[in-house]
């Protein structure tokens, strides 16, 4: 069995629009209101996957969710008069942050040898929290092979799960038994909170992880405050690597010794505050890079193409690179439409390290599929959304169209 690091990307859904519903993610509510570009933002989503594919690393994708989701308008009570960020919440594209989607814990970290997922509750936003179920059911497709993969339920709804954003693994290769880092937030700042220690830790116990090979990291409260709503906003990590801000925890010494003491072989890559500000970092989203391991053994680190328009950013960047430290290379992306509502090239991947061997191979991409992927998407996407079609009965039909085209594309019906 080759155990590979596998990058599961949400395919950006047909209703992506832009409602500001996330309270302390500072993109999104800055972009409230904006007209979207549902098809633009899939096709940027491919041509991620496809540049990422191009580097010689295996690729997954996850399928949008159903949406509008009519039972939760139900559950709400929605009519004449509701609030409309309730409809919005049922017409959220927002199960394209895969990150979100569930916590991974590799096979080599279990107890029982399997690789775990827990789907995260995402309860802190009602537009999030009506996810975890049909994305639970879609995992059981994709990891259907239980000999391989146990798939949990959410932890209990009081405690709050943001999945894999607020979780870190450290190890010498992808294949060999790691470290796993669970950040959580302290609530009562003036932004949510939105992952809970207690979830967490229900996370760490599920999947049968050995305590010695856990740690628990407070995120700084500033960061939260700062518009950080998850830690993958402020931090990464990849192998042997920690890319993180200088504030991204709320003690970092005390951080980076705890994790020192299960992983001694972390090397910090560490962007002082004084080079990038926490607000620039948040801006241009350095941090919710993907790094990744190529094929040669060099670490690339894919971030958005807005750190390359940021000077101070890219001056950081460019000086990493001469300094030969442990990221050998910076690709930037454009993932614009998903950035506006601050998700970029990280938060729309769900890590799984796995033998793609053993999963269902329909959610395993190569360059033929991804031409299938562009020409679903260029046939059934809706152009552009403008907040007030959102409700709009024919556009509605359209994205449940759009969505049922490309499951039929992908002999997914299943998931209808
Ligand atoms: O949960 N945005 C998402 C962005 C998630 C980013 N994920 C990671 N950092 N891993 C969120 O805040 C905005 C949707 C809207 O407002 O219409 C939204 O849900």
């Amino acid at each position: 069995m080759t155990l590979a690091e596998i990058n599961f990307d949400g395919i950006v859904g047909p209703s992506h629009n832009y409602a500001g519903l996330s309270l302390g993610n500072l993109a999104a509510t800055a972009h409230k209101g904006d007209t979207s570009h549902p098809r633009a933002a899939a096709l940027q989503g491919v041509a991620k996957m496809r540049s990422n594919m191009a580097l010689g690393l295996p690729q997954g994708f996850l399928l949008p969710l159903p949406r509008p989701n009519a039972s939760l308008l139900e559950r709400v009570g929605y009519g004449e008069g509701t609030d409309r960020a309730l409809l919005a919440a049922a017409w959220s594209a927002s199960s394209m942050w895969t990150a979100n989607a569930a916590t991974v814990s590799p096979a080599p970290d279990t107890a029982d040898g399997r690789c775990h997922l827990t789907p995260a509750n995402l309860v802190t936003m009602l537009h999030r929290g009506q996810e975890w179920q049909d994305t639970k059911a879609q995992l059981a497709v994709a990891f259907a092979d239980q000999t391989h993969f146990a798939l949990h339920d959410a932890v209990p709804a009081s405690f709050g799960d943001e999945g894999a954003a607020n979780h870190m693994r450290f190890c010498e290769a992808h294949d060999a038994p790691g470290v796993e880092v669970f950040v959580y937030g302290r609530p009562g700042g003036r932004f949510p909170a939105r992952q809970h220690e207690q979830a967490s830790r229900a996370v760490a116990r599920l999947h049968g992880l050995d305590p010695d090979a856990c740690v628990f990291i407070e995120q700084n409260p500033a960061a939260i405050e700062a518009g950080a709503f998850h830690n993958d906003v402020v931090s990464v990590a990849n192998q042997r690597v920690l890319f993180a801000h200088e504030q991204a925890f709320a003690d970092k010494d005390a951080a980076y010794d705890a994790i020192r003491a299960a992983f001694p072989a972390l090397e910090v890559v560490e962007v002082p505050a004084a080079e990038v500000s926490l607000e620039e970092a948040i801006r241009t989203y350095l941090f919710n890079a993907q790094l990744l391991s190529l094929p040669t053994g060099e670490m690339a680190l894919v971030v958005p193409e807005e750190c390359r328009e940021s000077s101070a950013v890219w001056s950081w960047c460019e000086k990493m690179l001469a300094s030969n430290g442990p990221i050998r290379r910076v690709i930037p992306v454009d993932v614009r439409q998903s950035m506006a509502n601050g998700g970029g090239p990280a938060c729309l991947r769900l890590r799984v390290a796995a033998d793609p061997a053993t999963v269902d191979p329909r959610f395993m991409l190569d360059d033929a599929k991804a031409d299938l992927l562009e020409q679903v998407i260029a046939e059934y996407w809706p152009e552009d959304i403008a907040p007030d079609q959102v409700g709009d009965a024919a556009l509605a039909e359209k994205v449940v169209n759009a969505r049922a085209a490309l499951l039929d594309a992908l002999d997914l019906s299943q998931l209808a």
